[in-house]
């Protein structure tokens, strides 16, 4: 997708900018797709939106260096078959455009410690990983401050636990324009109705890459059977007899994302009156992502077999955003007093 190009032909394109990113630190998931990815393509045509695979990011947690290659390139194909049209988006990853970093250098000398210091983020996985507290761990969210002000996006699409980064992220726009002159618009985090946190099958910690709780995107139906099959739903249900609280049921929060209205009035009802068992439940639920996941799984192939296609959408995003990082670059130097 071309900076210029336009919704109507001719016309300049007046849409506002949304920025949002994904780690290359494991298999893409359905807490991802739920949360995030599918917003990103129902955002589509409102915005002009710049997707990247934050690679920085994921070098904040452990990971092995042979295989980061691979899981970029994954990540693409994944992000591309749930919906990410290259005629309509740009998707690239975010260490060929180093004016990210370069921001994030200069946001950092604006940033209070202490805010960082509060970052739930920061404070779970400080826990999780104690041996690898790392200063990029810390400072993670003024990076994805840098990512999203660089391209002066106005919209975030995200899941729950990244919003607390977004209101970082307007603190620091804000903080920038009162030290120096205005220049960054103060971004909302668009959150989704339903599907904003998905927890893990363990039903206890939020599902995610790292933490291998997750149902891949694009694992085979096979997998993704035998791994819901046994997840946990509403704890307090322990006989088919028992009436259940939906609300309270990760499966359901599922259901929300994959199935029709009508379907997840019938399972909550269903639950509640004891008149479903939560095999049925899942069963149900099944289907229904079968539905959304068996296009993907396909297209994924299909992309698998064209590396070459893929990589060219990656390399294509990156020099056209890398105009736009220019762009803002050369107005935060002249703002900060660098040459
Ligand atoms: N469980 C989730 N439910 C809803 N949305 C989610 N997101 C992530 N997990 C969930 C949203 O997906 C986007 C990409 O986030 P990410 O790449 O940081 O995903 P992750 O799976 O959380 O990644 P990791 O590597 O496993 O990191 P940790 O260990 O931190 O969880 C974001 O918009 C996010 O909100």
């Amino acid at each position: 997708m071309q900076a210029s190009d336009t919704p109507a032909a001719g016309a300049p394109d007046a849409r506002p900018f949304l920025f949002s990113g994904i780690q290359p630190s494991g298999d893409v998931h359905i807490g991802n797709y739920c949360g995030a990815i599918r917003n990103w393509v129902h955002l589509l045509d409102r915005y002009r939106s710049i997707y990247c695979i934050v690679d920085y990011h994921a070098m904040t947690s452990e990971y092995d260096p042979a295989i980061m290659q691979e899981r970029i390139f994954q990540a693409a194909v994944a992000n591309i078959a749930a919906g990410l049209d290259p005629e309509r988006c740009w998707l690239f990853v975010q260490s060929q455009i180093p004016e990210h970093t370069e921001l994030a250098w200069i946001l950092n000398t604006i940033t209070p410690m202490g805010l960082l210091g509060r970052m739930t983020q920061f404070k779970e996985k400080s826990r999780r990983q104690e041996e690898n507290i790392n200063v990029g761990l810390f400072s993670y969210p003024v990076l994805q401050a840098a990512d999203i002000l660089l391209y002066r996006a106005e919209a975030v699409p995200v899941g729950e636990d990244q919003v607390q980064h977004i209101e970082f992220t307007r603190d620091l726009a804000r903080k920038f324009n009162l030290r120096f002159e205005p220049l960054f618009p103060e971004p909302e985090a668009i959150v989704p109705k339903s599907g904003a946190r998905i927890l893990g099958l363990d039903g206890k910690a939020k599902m995610s890459k790292s933490l291998g709780n997750h149902v891949g995107l694009l694992e085979s139906p096979e997998q993704i059977w035998e791994k819901l099959r046994p997840a946990v739903t509403d704890e307090n249900r322990k006989r088919r007899s028992d009436p259940g609280n939906p609300l309270i049921c990760n499966i359901y929060t599922i259901h929300e994302c994959f199935s029709p209205p009508e379907l997840q009035e019938e399972v909550a009802t269903g639950c509640r009156e004891a008149g479903i068992g939560c095999i049925d439940c899942k069963k149900k639920l099944f289907e229904q992502m079968m539905r959304t996941l068996d296009p993907i799984r396909e297209r994924a192939e299909s992309l698998r077999a064209a590396p070459d296609e893929v990589r060219g959408f990656l390399e294509q995003s990156a020099l056209e955003c890398r105009r736009m990082a220019t762009a803002t670059m050369g107005e935060v130097r002249r703002r900060t007093g660098l040459r």
